[in-house]
């Protein structure tokens, strides 16, 4: 497994340039002379690509030389942003290859990586954590794959246009994508629909069997996964849906010729397309259909490799461990079942002895209308089999319970797996949390509320499943990648083993006193303003003013993530800047970015509320100097990079108990931005390790917001005690933002007004008052200066790495294996 020919292993510059120029020529059919940017592009990925396989390959030898428990982490996305830089950096030939592509007549190597196209296949949050722990995994040196789906079409492009997003189809193949590798001899065949079966085998013992009426084959897409400066390389295996033949040929013969092409085209869409609901479930078929075919694809990848290894089945809990990202995969526990059961011929208890040891189950929302539910007859129709064993779960958990709480009909209904109330269904999150060892949330707050909300009587039943893994970033990509100048200076100050070791951030305490160095750290995040205020201006022809105060929410438009508080309170600035009252205000430039369900109206009118206010703000003279608004269009991984470096002030505003943890808010504090907050999600661990002299803090807290709903909240009390937000909405109302109509924000201002579900009008004082505040401190820059190189120092507990650490220890029972290349 080794491979020294130093045009394909060779990591100086020379070697590079070599490795370039040979992929120009023999895998792009160009010569150097007339290369793109696009080409060199591709031949610096190829030449990158052929540095990793060495390590790759041997990282797999290893675990075959000596078994090892893996890590099998499942999840419907991963959204793993640009590969190129990524691997310079871990691969440490970052100079080399800015001094190769300098030899093409190349002025700087950032204008190549701007050419990369992302992979857009995850949402957000969820999708991009499990691209954080990947890395964090191979950094750690620990066998690792992920499964997942290779979507031809990820999260689709967003264009705004007359202030409305609009969606466009992410062609993110089109151009050649040079990260993966497919692997066609190791394709799996899938079924659905159809029925099953009893009968009795040659021995004389009673079987089930499934005979699915459809097919499919997974082909397998593998994107090498390098960890930090290690050898360890491990891999991400996305499944692409083929049909089963290229077309049916009995239809063909009959002349049905259209009917025969229409089923090849209907396996091919199981991968075709990203759901991009984010947060709501519309129990849709062909949802359920990808997930079966990656969750059936990897199971089955994964009892194949133990047979080629000769490793019995009966090892399986001992060689891998399956974590589910949401219950996205929560179909797993019945297809491990029916693969043990029905094709291996394990009886029951073992059967389910494997399956409980191995899986464990991430939940990352609370949200009711997030939580999936099959409608049953939708779920019997496609899988039929898994219904069954699924059923013979629920009885005997059921059973279970009847006898811990004898006598309590009620805690059977609502504990089954099997919804009763109006139509059937199934409930997997239920199923996943029956199936699994362990349960854990993704921030302390939420896996409290998990306990004590969400799942009180599995709580009880099973104490010491449910526990707590707060998410974590890598501080590769969202420190040393996305913002090198704040990296340089740390290497000078500190070394440069934080990298690998974050909690070494906090020997920057000592520099707090410090005004040199203040003033260093400040300018560092001055020149990131200055890059992002260049591509502000490039994508909207706003001019803002690197000098001012950068306010930034970034995230998935949603009600309970408040952008309309943020926007509210916009328009609370502006009124006081018009009056005359703007006394001591810092002049700021407030950033959003975002995208919006398609099918989420109120989303979308929030997104047309921003841009509407944008544009009033921007047009008026009295703002100049004082107040810009921009919203950012297409927010994406590679946008994030840019955001994040150039942020002075972090927004995350949910309602209490509704964010289950957020990530944002971690990559924020560790570039040194200061959080406006409320008690939510991970902001409350963030709070209490940067100090909570340095984070704005406002709003209600979970226990507050619970009480008041139960009491019966009335949004109009809160407008009618507060003059300002009176007079925003009144404004919003005579159509001020939406250029003199009155209805075109109703739906927005009825929910604010009527039911305000997310209690934006109880927490808008406040957080006014936790907005002048930010003013306040922004107007001692030294200080300011302070408090965030505070975050930055306090914030190492938030990298992936503790997260992933936490994971192998409490849940995964894994060690790491260090990889040796021995050529
Ligand atoms: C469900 C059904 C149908 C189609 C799509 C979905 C779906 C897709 C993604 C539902 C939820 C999805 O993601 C939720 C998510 O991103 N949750 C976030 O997870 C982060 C990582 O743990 C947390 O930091 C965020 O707080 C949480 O909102």
């Amino acid at each position: 497994g080794c491979y020294a020919d130093p045009i394909k292993a060779g990591i100086d510059a020379d070697a590079v340039f070599d490795g370039m120029t040979e992929h120009l020529f023999f895998t792009l059919g160009k010569l150097a002379t007339s290369a793109s940017l696009r080409d060199l592009y591709m031949a610096l990925s190829y030449a990158v690509r052929d540095r990793l396989m060495t390590r790759y390959l041997a990282s797999q030898e290893a675990i075959r030389a000596k078994p090892h428990k893996t890590v099998a982490y499942f999840s419907a996305e991963f959204l793993i942003g640009p590969q190129l830089n990524n691997n310079l950096l871990n691969l440490g030939i970052q100079e080399e290859a800015e001094e190769a592509v300098k030899r093409f007549g190349i002025e700087s190597l950032n204008d190549i990586l701007e050419v990369e196209e992302e992979p857009g296949l995850g949402n957000g949050g969820l999708g991009r954590l499990a691209a954080c722990y990947m890395e964090s995994l191979a950094s750690l040196q620990v066998p690792a794959i992920g499964y997942g789906i290779r979507y031809e079409f990820g999260i689709f492009n967003q264009i705004i246009r007359d202030g409305w997003q609009i969606e466009v189809t992410d062609k993110w193949l089109k151009g050649g994508w040079p990260w993966e590798l497919p692997q066609p001899d190791e394709s799996c065949f899938v079924g659905f629909g159809g029925r099953t079966e009893n009968y009795i085998d040659d021995q004389g013992n009673y079987r089930s069997r499934w005979i699915p009426s459809e097919h499919a084959i997974g082909v397998p897409h593998d994107i090498p996964i390098l960890g930090y400066r290690v050898n360890n390389c491990d891999r991400l295996r996305l499944w692409r849906a083929d049909a089963t033949e290229s077309f049916d040929f009995y239809a063909f013969n009959i002349g049905d010729y259209y009917g025969a092409v229409e089923e090849k085209v209907a396996s091919e869409t199981i991968s075709k397309v990203l759901y991009p609901n984010d947060g709501t479930d519309e129990g849709r078929r062909l949802r359920l259909k990808q997930q079966h075919f990656f969750v059936s694809c990897s199971l089955q990848d994964m009892i194949r490799s133990l047979e080629t290894r000769n490793i019995p089945v009966e090892q399986f809990s001992e060689n891998w461990t399956v974590q589910l990202n949401d219950t996205h995969p929560a179909i797993a526990v019945a297809e491990l079942m029916r693969l043990l059961i029905d094709n291996h011929h394990f009886e029951w208890d073992q059967a389910w002895d494997i399956t409980n040891r191995s899986v464990a189950y991430t939940n990352h929302t609370l949200l009711p209308e997030a939580l999936e539910k099959w409608d049953l007859n939708l779920f019997k129709s496609l899988l039929p089999r898994h219904l069954e064993l699924i059923y013979e779960i629920n009885k005997r958990f059921l059973q279970q319970v009847r006898l811990r709480y004898p006598g309590n009909d009620l805690i059977l209904r609502k504990l089954s797996i099997i919804d009763e109330e109006g139509s059937k269904a199934v409930r997997m999150a239920h199923l996943a949390t029956i199936g699994a060892h362990n349960v854990n949330g993704v921030a302390a707050l939420h896996s409290d509320l998990i306990k004590r909300q969400l799942m009180p009587e599995f709580a009880d039943l099973w104490p010491e499943k449910f526990t707590n893994v707060t998410n974590g970033v890598t501080p590769r990509r969202w420190v040393a990648l996305s913002n090198p100048e704040l990296a340089s200076l740390l290497d000078q100050e500190i070394g440069s083993n934080w990298i690998t070791n974050m909690d070494l951030l906090t020997q920057l305490e000592e520099k707090e006193n410090d005004s040199n160095f203040l003033d260093v750290f400040g300018a560092t995040k001055l020149l990131g303003k200055r890059k992002l205020a260049g591509y502000i201006h490039r994508q909207t022809g706003i001019l803002v003013d690197p000098s001012t105060l950068f306010d930034v929410q970034v995230k998935r438009i949603h009600q309970y993530k408040r952008q309309h508080l943020n926007a509210l309170q916009i328009i609370a600035q502006y009124l006081r800047i018009k009056n005359g009252t703007a006394h001591s205000i810092a002049p700021r430039t407030v950033i959003f970015g975002g995208k919006a369900a398609p099918g989420y109206l109120m989303a979308k009118l929030m997104i047309r509320f921003i841009n509407g206010i944008a544009e009033v703000v921007n047009a008026d003279p009295d703002m100049d100097g004082k107040l810009r608004v921009v919203f950012l269009p297409d927010y994406n991984v590679k946008l994030g990079e840019q955001v994040y470096s150039a942020t002075d002030l972090s927004e995350q505003i949910s309602t209490a108990g509704k964010e289950a943890s957020g990530t944002g808010n971690m990559k924020f504090a560790m570039n040194g931005a200061l959080t406006i907050g409320t008690l939510d999600g991970a902001n409350v661990e963030i709070r209490d390790r940067v100090g909570k002299e340095n984070f704005f803090l406002f709003g209600k807290t979970e226990s507050e917001i619970m009480k008041l709903r139960k009491n019966g909240y009335d949004p109009k009390q809160y407008i009618e005690k507060s003059p300002e937000l009176s007079e925003a909405i009144r404004l919003i109302e005579l159509g001020h933002f939406s250029n003199g109509d009155n209805e075109l924000f109703r739906p927005l201002l009825n929910s604010l007004t009527g039911y305000d579900p997310f209690f934006v009008m109880a927490d808008f004082d406040d957080y006014l008052l936790a907005q002048d505040r930010v003013s306040k401190a922004w107007q001692n820059h030294k200080e300011w200066n302070r408090m965030a190189l505070l975050n930055t120092a306090r914030s190492g507990f938030f990298s992936s790495d503790r997260s992933i650490r936490e994971y192998c220890s409490s849940i995964w029972k894994v060690n790491p294996l260090e990889v040796e290349i021995t050529c």
